[in-house]
């Protein structure tokens, strides 16, 4: 029910009615699904390539080899699926409000890289930055509504807990390494995965509804779609991105 609705209700002072409204809605419904890839996966353009990390000698320390990360592919999925895409509910949860989970999500610095590369978060949640390397990173947030943030951790071991007060999408990246990236998409709600190497996402625990859902993927952009849940019921939904 909208705001709107309830206070038309109280000014017209059908207290009574309060009584005949339905139990509040179970909240099991789960929407899941997978993220294919239609096009040519053995293109070279989608293979990833070793990064160069020799400009700093103690990247290696942490990890030997890392690899590019604008196009992941689970080539061994049938159809092929896409990695590192991050779906939500963009639509459909009205004025709900949801508890802030007292767990963190952590984002580690190891071998130069950011792990995860694609992450989730939810407003006034606690974010640990880590540094697991042998060497200085800088930590470069770049939001769009949330200040911008900027900040060294030259030694390992090091931890920093910080907290995004906004809806926001952005870049995280490195100032020191060039090819350190990750992105962040701050919600207000829990509705939201990042697809692993069999290339699904699941949303469980939703409110039976009409949900917006989009998939979002740092090289094939976003595609919206929406999908009816029933309570106690799966709904599938399955995006496939097409690039020329
Ligand atoms: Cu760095």
């Amino acid at each position: 029910m909208n705001r709107g609705n309830w206070t038309t209700v109280a000014l017209t002072g059908l207290f009574a009615f309060t009584a005949a409204l339905p139990a509040a809605a179970q909240e099991d419904a789960v929407i899941k699904g997978k993220v294919a890839f239609d096009g040519d996966a053995s293109a070279a353009k989608y293979k990833r390539r070793a990064i160069d990390t020799s400009k700093d000698a103690n990247c290696k320390k942490g990890k030997k080899r890392i690899g590019t990360y604008n196009v992941i592919l689970n080539k061994k999925t049938d159809p092929v699926t896409v990695r590192n895409v991050l779906v939500y509910v963009k639509e459909g949860l009205g004025d709900r409000k949801y508890d802030v989970p007292s767990e963190p999500v952590t984002l580690t610095q190891k071998g130069c890289e950011y792990k995860p590369h694609v992450f989730g978060i939810i407003e006034g949640q606690t974010l640990t930055v880590t540094n697991g390397d042998e060497t200085s990173h800088n930590i470069h947030f770049q939001p769009k509504v949330n200040q911008e943030l900027n900040f060294s951790q030259p030694k390992k071991g090091m931890t920093k807990e910080l907290k995004l007060v906004a809806e926001d999408t952005f870049k995280v990246k490195c100032d020191v390494h060039p090819w350190m990236g990750a992105y962040v998409q701050v919600f207000t709600h829990p509705f939201f995965d990042v697809t692993g190497n069999k290339g699904t996402f699941e949303l469980k625990g939703l409110p039976p509804g009409s949900y917006v859902v989009e998939a979002w993927h740092e090289t094939f952009g976003t595609k919206t779609m929406t999908v009816e849940v029933a309570s106690d019921q799966t709904a599938e939904a399955n995006f496939t991105y097409k690039p020329d």
